[in-house]
């Protein structure tokens, strides 16, 4: 089986748990566009009805608008029966890094106001601890001053938690531009030289500088993360 396929088995089976009526946050990511598609040919088959989608990222909005799922918002609906989404690491205690995508704001808006958040990976995302594989761990940040904002967040893993740490600016295209956020944000990718340790206590560190919006560790947050490959066994929060 292909990663794709694995991600593909993986979001059919978090759409099982979705009921007609319900109110869904839409994750984005190679992974959860799956289960978009997936929510969509249920629909368009009767075999789910009254479904409003909540979409994290305005890639999901275009992909849903364009397979004819209905849409809102969290202004009509501060919450939500259940969200589905990818995620870049899971941990054993189903702590997340996700945002290698960029969309990690509205994605922890939309799944802190759902009261079931089920995470879809292939099993190449499951590591010991977060941050330990040396991939990036993203930080939305204001475009003001982001050179100041990228420091003070390398200086604050090697100062108060002696880990080292790269802090780099997200680019892209041909002439390196910042990477720019539906928020009209920029990110900052945090490369660690190990585990961070004390999640709780980086996470309200990173949160705690001015300048910075949100941080891609989704703290206890899942309720439950279907993974594909290997035993293709699912854990539950206990
Ligand atoms: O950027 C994101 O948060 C995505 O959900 C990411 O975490 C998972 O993306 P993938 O399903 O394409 O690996």
């Amino acid at each position: 089986l292909t990663q794709d396929e694995l991600k593909k088995i993986a979001a059919y089976k978090a759409v099982e748990f979705v009921e007609s009526g319900m109110v869904l946050g839409l994750g984005t990511g190679s992974t959860a566009k799956h289960a978009v598609d997936r929510i969509a040919e249920l629909l368009h088959q009767g075999k789910l009805t009254n479904i409003v989608g909540v979409p994290t990222s305005k890639k999901t909005q275009e992909q849903a608008i364009s397979l004819g799922i209905p849409l809102s918002d969290l202004d009509k609906h501060p919450i939500l029966d259940l969200a589905i989404d990818g995620a870049d690491e899971v941990d054993p205690y189903l702590n997340l890094v996700k945002g290698r995508g960029g969309s990690l704001l509205r994605e922890k808006m939309v799944e802190s106001a759902c009261k079931k958040f089920i995470v879809i990976v292939d099993q190449t995302k499951l590591v010991k601890n977060l941050g330990g594989t040396g991939d990036a761990v993203p930080v939305e940040v204001v475009p003001f001053c982001w050179k100041f904002t990228e420091t003070r967040l390398q200086r604050l893993f090697e100062e108060k938690f002696e880990v080292g740490c790269v802090a780099k600016l997200r680019v892209c295209g041909k002439n390196e531009e910042p990477f720019v956020t539906d928020n009209m944000n920029y990110i900052v990718d945090l490369f660690f030289e190990k585990e961070i340790g004390d999640l709780e206590a980086a996470s309200d560190e990173i949160l705690r500088l001015a300048g910075v919006v949100e941080h891609g560790m989704f703290l206890n947050m899942a309720t439950t993360v279907i993974v594909a490959g290997g035993a293709g066994r699912s854990i539950n929060m206990v």
